[in-house]
């Protein structure tokens, strides 16, 4: 199995789900800020040029989430998701809220303040967007007062979402996390698994990055 992905993007949630089963996996980074997302031999992998792709085998699967569940079914051991049934429907329920009712108002903003070209960028649609998102924070705040996982008293996938979004929300400077939110990603933080992804991803980052500025002194001589 292979893993494309970079620092400070949604594939930490997908090495953050093969490090908590235990998987052994390489891991290749796209450098997006350097274009690599749509050279053609990146574009052969996935045609849209976004991140993340996990390939194994035949397949080059895309989507963050769809990732996630896909490594939760290859690696049972993993307990990304509870066996009895009502547990694991909610810990699918926080999956959904994290990605489709809180991931939407982060990446409107992203996209808004520097990810589309700047001509199709509206500024003014930040503040609408950042009261969706607060409003969107504020279940989460109040459950995570009262447990200490997102969908109840074991670590799920759901987790890795739940975190992954707080954490893209506090580091650019949006409103919403509270105490309990924060106690909650200083919990999430100190996992190994997560630990080891970050790990991975900033080691995969430097490596390529001493690389190419290597082969770039090497060049000027
Ligand atoms: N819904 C997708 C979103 C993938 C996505 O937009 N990834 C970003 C990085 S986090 C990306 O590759 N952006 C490059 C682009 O939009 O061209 C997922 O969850 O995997």
């Amino acid at each position: 199995m292979k893993l494309y992905g970079s620092k400070n993007s949604r594939s930490l949630r997908c090495a953050w789900a093969l490090e908590e089963a235990g998987a052994s996996y390489d891991y290749e980074r796209i450098w997006m800020m350097k274009g690599q997302g749509q050279s053609p031999a990146f574009k052969a992998i996935n045609p849209a040029g976004k991140i993340p792709v996990l390939s194994d085998g035949r397949v080059n699967l895309t989507e963050s989430g769809a990732i996630i569940f896909y490594i939760a079914d290859k690696f049972p051991q993993g307990n990304l998701w509870p066996n009895d049934p009502l547990a694991r429907a909610e810990a699918y329920r926080w999956f959904f809220y994290a990605v489709t009712e809180v991931e939407p108002h982060l990446w409107a903003i992203a996209q808004h303040r520097f990810a589309l070209p700047e001509d199709k960028r509206i500024a003014a649609l930040e503040p609408t967007s950042m009261w969706q998102l607060a409003r969107s924070i504020r279940p989460i705040e109040k459950f995570l007062g009262q447990r200490e996982f997102i969908a109840g008293d074991t670590f799920t996938a759901a987790d890795i979402v739940t975190t992954h979004c707080l954490t893209w929300a506090l580091s650019a400077k949006l409103e919403g996390p509270g105490d309990a939110c924060l106690a909650y990603i200083g919990r999430m933080k100190q996992r190994a698994a997560y630990q080891a992804a970050m790990a991975r991803e900033t080691m995969e980052a430097e490596r390529q990055e001493a690389a190419i500025a290597a082969a770039a002194d090497s060049s000027a001589v």
